[in-house]
């Protein structure tokens, strides 16, 4: 039958049915031998042997891989943003949508603490200018539980991954969306073996989706191959017309990204961080 690698723990997978039993697995060399190194979010073929226990006799292919956090077959990344307290980033903001664009996964964003909120103005614009580009954008609260249920049961499959700045409030949302599972906190101290929270990458599942959890990872590493990726990802220039097709909307003539941000069509911090990371780019290149 076949299942989901949920977690592996010292090498030995634990796969989730469809029906919702796990198994802890074994491989077998050969499995080793033939598909290298399993990861949280293979499919896999089992074979029961014992109550609760399993052979890994096929794994299935594989479509994508991260690296760090090692997860294979991730379907999209929630980019965690705290506007205050902490006050984020929105280049970092950006950057993760176009990781998400470079590694072929879909992105949603969680603005958190919304009832921190001071200055709703701010917040709104935010909102507005994301929705308006094409993303999904949640605002959420764990407090006043203020759209978290709007975010969980949103159409949407596969395995989500909480990406975003330390202290955006990644932890504190999985908890939201599964109040029942032990979610890793940084703050461990005085835990009791057995009740440990986990070190290792998980999936949770909810209703819809599986749920990433994935302690000690704050950064997602990937490199640009090709800055028409990033060109790319910035989805609101698409169609604007600018003369050449392959403008990169520096300094070429008649482009219609440029003239777009001088009437105030486009946002400009958008564009700051698209050169910012063009530029970056070109420096690591
Ligand atoms: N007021 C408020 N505080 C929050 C909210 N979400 C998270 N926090 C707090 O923000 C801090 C960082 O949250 P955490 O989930 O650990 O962030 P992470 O580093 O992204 O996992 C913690 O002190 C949380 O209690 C929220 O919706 N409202
Ligand atoms: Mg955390
Ligand atoms: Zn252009």
């Amino acid at each position: 039958m076949e299942g989901l690698v949920v977690l592996l723990e010292a090498n030995r997978p634990t796969v989730e049915t469809l029906d919702g039993v796990r198994y802890l697995c074994y491989l077998r060399g050969k499995i080793k031998r033939d598909h290298g190194r399993i990861l949280v979010g293979d499919h896999v073929e089992i074979s029961p042997t014992d109550p609760g226990e399993a052979i890994v006799t096929a794994v299935l292919p594989r479509r994508s891989a991260l690296v760090r956090p090692p997860i294979a077959n991730v379907s999209g990344m929630f980019v965690v943003f705290s506007l205050n307290h902490p006050k984020g980033s929105l280049e970092l903001l950006d950057k993760r949508l176009v990781l998400a664009q470079i590694m072929g996964v879909e992105a949603e964003i969680v603005i958190t603490k919304t009832d921190l909120a001071e200055d709703n103005a701010s917040q709104d614009r935010v909102i507005a200018l994301y929705r308006q580009i094409g993303y999904r954008v949640w605002p959420v609260s764990v407090v006043t539980e203020h759209g978290v249920t709007d975010l969980v049961q949103a159409p949407r499959e596969g395995v989500w991954v909480l990406v975003g700045e330390s202290g955006a409030g990644k932890s504190s949302l999985a908890k939201a969306i599964l109040p029942h599972e032990a979610i890793a906190v940084q703050e461990l101290s005085r835990i009791g073996r057995g009740q440990q929270t986990t070190r290792w990458v998980r999936l949770l599942r909810t209703r819809q989706f599986w749920l990433a959890d994935t302690p000690g990872y704050t950064a997602l590493e990937t490199t640009v191959k090709d800055t028409a990726v990033i060109r790319q990802a910035f989805w609101e220039w698409e169609g604007a017309g600018c003369r050449f097709a392959s403008c990169c909307h520096l300094d070429e003539p008649d482009c219609a990204v440029r003239a777009g941000l001088a009437a105030g069509r486009f946002d400009q911090g958008r564009y700051d961080h698209y050169k910012i990371m063009l530029e970056q780019w070109l420096k690591s290149y």
